[in-house]
């Protein structure tokens, strides 16, 4: 739920409006938020003429995790980083297309950034919701000429802005820089991205329930109870609830900050670890669920308590309204001794 807004109001407009609420405000971050609005105008136009432009389909490359490389990842890849290049305010990216640190030309900037350049690359050739998604972080030891990994392992509470860009039946821009959760529509009419929801409330509770259950066999027996438990019957808290999964984390999560309900990605055996990569993917989403009031944790810690160990590390996670998420995690206490 949300305050839908009349007035017409442009991504740019919004961040200008933002940062004049801060005085002291440098303009840095705006212009870094305003670098990624326009790559995501530029990868929007690619998403939607995919089969046209030959863009469709994978590039022959694997990344080095191992993955197939679809071509519209490298697209959107490369113009998330030129993007940010070009207004010398980002000293480095990571990304999930790229092993180590992106050292961008600024070495001094102020900014690092995270990347999933295009999450769900796998839905691409099947015409289903795909998106980026970014986190920023402030570089500590600004002026230190050595520019190290170490410097990217901050925990998700230290993000100053993080947000996603959903290219569906409409390409959102949603995101927060601490102080609520703002989304942009954008009208390609005039290639602008319009105010579509400002200050987002995920509700307290939502009847819908989201989670791959074809690596149930592998789960711990109190995520396997939760589940039992949103498949029962009972009307006073509306169950059983509906299931629904996409594949793509964006088009997951921004249906629960939407409807509300639960999203889970839980360790399993063939991912011990969980398969969500804890700074690209699991810290911005959940730095976007908690201000619209959800909760995120891995199972027991909250996500963006985390310290992280590696760029590129992986978590499991429990994301979506307060109420579902609480009552995920009781089911998880409950059994764990017993699995024990
Ligand atoms: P599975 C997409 O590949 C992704 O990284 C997330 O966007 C999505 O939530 C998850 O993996 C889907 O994984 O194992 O259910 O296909």
């Amino acid at each position: 739920m949300s305050t839908k807004t009349n007035k017409l109001v442009t991504l740019d407009e919004y961040i200008i409006q933002a940062q004049n609420r801060f005085p002291g405000a440098t303009g840095e971050l705006s212009q870094l938020l305003r670098d990624i609005g326009l790559a995501a105008k530029i990868i929007s136009r690619e998403v939607n003429k995919a089969g046209i432009t030959n863009l469709l389909g994978v590039d022959g490359s694997t990344n080095f995790h191992g993955e197939s490389v679809k071509k519209l990842d490298l697209f959107a890849d490369q113009q998330l980083i030129s993007a940010l290049d070009r207004s010398l305010i980002t000293c480095m990216v990571i990304s999930e297309e790229n092993d180590g640190i992106v050292r961008l030309n600024s070495q001094g900037g102020k900014y690092i950034v995270y990347l999933d350049p295009l999450d769900g690359s796998s839905n691409i050739d099947v015409n289903v919701s795909i998106g980026s998604i970014f986190s920023i972080y402030v570089r500590e030891a600004r002026f230190d000429p050595k520019l190290e990994e170490s410097d990217a392992l901050q925990p998700g509470i230290r993000q100053v802005a993080a947000g996603y860009v959903l290219y569906g039946s409409s390409t959102i821009m949603c995101y927060t820089t601490g102080i609520g959760v703002s989304a942009f529509t954008l009208d390609p009419s005039i290639g602008e991205f319009i105010l579509s929801e400002d200050k987002f409330k995920i509700p307290d509770h939502g009847r819908i329930y989201s989670i791959n259950e074809g690596s149930y066999n592998s789960w711990d027996l109190g995520l396997k109870n939760y589940i039992k438990y949103c498949q029962e019957e009972d009307d006073e808290t509306g169950r059983p609830y509906s299931a629904r999964y996409i594949g793509s984390m964006v088009a997951d999560i921004h249906r629960t900050l939407v409807k509300g309900g639960i999203f889970i990605y839980p360790s399993s055996r063939r991912y011990p670890n969980g398969k969500l990569r804890l700074m690209y993917e699991c810290n911005p989403l959940s730095f976007i669920i908690e201000q619209a009031g959800g909760i995120a944790t891995d199972g027991s810690t909250r996500i963006m308590e985390i310290q992280p160990k590696a760029i590129h590390e992986r978590t499991p996670i429990y994301v979506g309204s307060k109420q579902n998420v609480e009552k995920a995690m009781e089911y998880l206490e409950k059994y764990d001794e017993v699995s024990a």
